[in-house]
């Protein structure tokens, strides 16, 4: 099927007929306010519409890949479409990383590619590749019925720009008010909440599993856990964890599981895969079980009709700082004592955004249980290394704090992020990586155990590397850290803060955690 690139029903524009002008009336008429650009001459005329606009805000970044990320990032932070546009190319095959992610996600990035005009398509000519359709079944290609939904992805040929391509346009465009709708229809709500209410009806045990919620769902989803009582596992980005009596992972034990929000990253949730014995319900705004087996699947409920209070045994949840702490005073020199210490020296209602892999799992485990009122994200829609720091940059914006803590291999994946550093003007941005000499995670893989050293460190990726460099090539603060007391020499301005946990101290806090 192919793609359209004008749409008369969003904009009948009488003023001219620009196609460059034209596709960003069109992006402000489905609600976007902001706009990131990653150049080339196909797209320049589209550049030169956003910038002749004048009143539109918009960042630039000359790596596609890094700039989807952002807009993704920003995205989370404004709750509202947010405008890609490239030139043509393998520039349009950068952006389908944050596109999977944004539709694990369920994020209304707009993905807007420059493309040579259609008799150019399958010639070979210069930077003419397929770009219809390039996303699969990861964008959405159709404006008209866009629910908001995933990334919608236009397409838009454009020939050769003409001398009058760039002399100032008097075309305006203002910047609507938008609001997330339901994409939901009232029916399929009421029968939703049904079908949650008769899961519940049951003499089995039941546990409540969170996973990454949407900001609007925490108030509703609180109530519903302080009214029906039924204990919680709540991970650390849907915002609860703080604000509940939350069990630790290897706690949940239960004959049924209500799931709410992204897939849980506990090893509790990937054990489900074959207990098939404990049914599963999940309610998530993407519709994708996250479980392979068979398990009950709902895009929303209505939290208030629920009528259900938990008449068993409550369990007792232990307050996970207890266990964690006692271990710590042992080991401060331990990637999870400096988790716990990043997690006390946050200010006050920061961004805290979870890198892969192991960060998201130390905090869950280690970080305070004090309520410090701070806004959790995590790319866990695929789980990937790529992009972490440039959507935590595009995140930043909205938050006067902004602290990312990564792993170094997700750090030198994403390097060229900093290039937004800059534009953002944000100077209380802390970027923390966790040098851990390559993929830590792997150390925690069972069936890797038994591999050669060889077969481990190329997995792993074992490393010498430092990103001191890094920070002076980019002119931002740099502070290096090897026990919780170095944390005092932090100072205001963009910061890189490398932590070098030890690495002995790190494997035998885990072997007693664990144990
Ligand atoms: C794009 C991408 N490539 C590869 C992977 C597989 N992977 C998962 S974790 C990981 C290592 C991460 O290392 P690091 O960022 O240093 O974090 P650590 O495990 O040390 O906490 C890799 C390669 C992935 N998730 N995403
Ligand atoms: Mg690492």
């Amino acid at each position: 099927m192919g793609q359209r690139y004008i749409w008369p029903k969003f904009v009948n524009n009488t003023q001219h007929n620009n196609i460059a002008s034209n596709t960003i009336l069109n992006c402000l008429e489905l609600g976007a306010a902001e706009f990131i650009i990653s150049s080339g001459a196909r797209n320049a005329e589209i550049i030169h519409s956003i910038l002749s606009f004048e009143n539109l805000k918009y960042y630039s970044h000359p790596d596609e890949r890094s700039a989807a990320f952002f807009t993704l990032g920003r995205s989370l932070a404004t709750q509202r479409p947010v405008v890609m546009i490239t030139t043509s190319g393998t520039a349009v095959a950068e952006l389908l990383p944050a596109c999977i992610e944004a539709y694990y996600q369920s994020i209304p990035i707009i993905f807007v590619t420059a493309d040579r005009p259609d008799e150019f398509r399958y010639t070979g000519s210069p930077q003419t590749i397929n770009q219809l359709n390039i996303f699969g079944m990861y964008a959405h290609t159709e404006p008209e019925d866009w629910k908001y939904d995933k990334p919608l992805h236009i397409n838009v040929p454009i020939g050769e720009p003409s001398t009058n391509s760039f002399v100032p346009s008097d075309v305006r465009g203002t910047v609507r008010d938008f609001k997330s709708s339901a994409h939901i229809s009232d029916s399929t709500l009421t029968s939703n909440t049904k079908k949650l209410q008769s899961f519940l009806e049951t003499k089995e045990e039941i546990t409540v599993m969170i996973g990454m919620l949407e900001a609007k769902l925490r108030e509703p989803v609180f109530d519903f856990l302080a009214k029906t009582k039924l204990p919680v596992y709540a991970e650390s980005t849907s915002g609860l964890r703080e604000k509940l009596c939350t069990l630790n992972n290897n706690e949940i034990s239960a004959d049924r599981i209500i799931r709410i929000g992204g897939v849980p990253s506990c090893g509790y949730w990937r054990d489900l895969e074959k207990n098939n014995d404990v049914k599963v319900f999940s309610i998530v705004k993407n519709a994708l079980p996250g479980i392979s087996r068979n398990s009950d699947v709902v895009t929303d409920v209505n939290w208030s009709q629920i009528d259900y209070s938990n008449v068993g045994n409550p369990k007792k949840c232990h307050d996970p700082n207890k266990v964690v702490n006692n271990i710590i005073s042992n080991l401060p020199l331990s990637e999870a004592a400096l988790i716990n210490k990043i997690s006390k020296v946050i200010p006050d209602e920061s961004l805290v955004f979870l890198g892969n892999s192991m960060p998201i799992r130390e905090w869950q485990i280690a970080a305070t249980m004090e309520d410090k009122k701070c806004d959790f994200f995590s790319n866990r829609g695929a789980n990937g290394i790529d992009g972490n720091v440039s959507t935590f940059l595009g995140l930043s914006i909205n938050y006067k704090n902004a602290w990312g803590i990564f792993g170094d291999l997700t750090t030198l994946c994403d390097l060229n992020s900093l290039w937004f550093v800059d534009q953002i003007k944000n100077q209380n941005i802390k970027i923390i990586v966790i040098n851990n000499a390559g993929g830590e995670i792997f150390d925690h893989v069972k069936s890797l155990r038994p591999a050669s050293d060889l077969v481990k460190n190329t997995i792993k990726n074992t490393h010498k590397l430092n990103f001191k460099m890094w920070a002076a090539m980019w002119g931002i603060n740099y502070l290096r850290v090897e026990n919780p007391n170095d944390f005092n020499d932090l100072i205001r301005g963009p910061s890189i803060v490398e932590l070098f946990p030890e690495k002995e101290q790190s494997i035998q806090f885990w072997n007693t955690y664990n144990n």
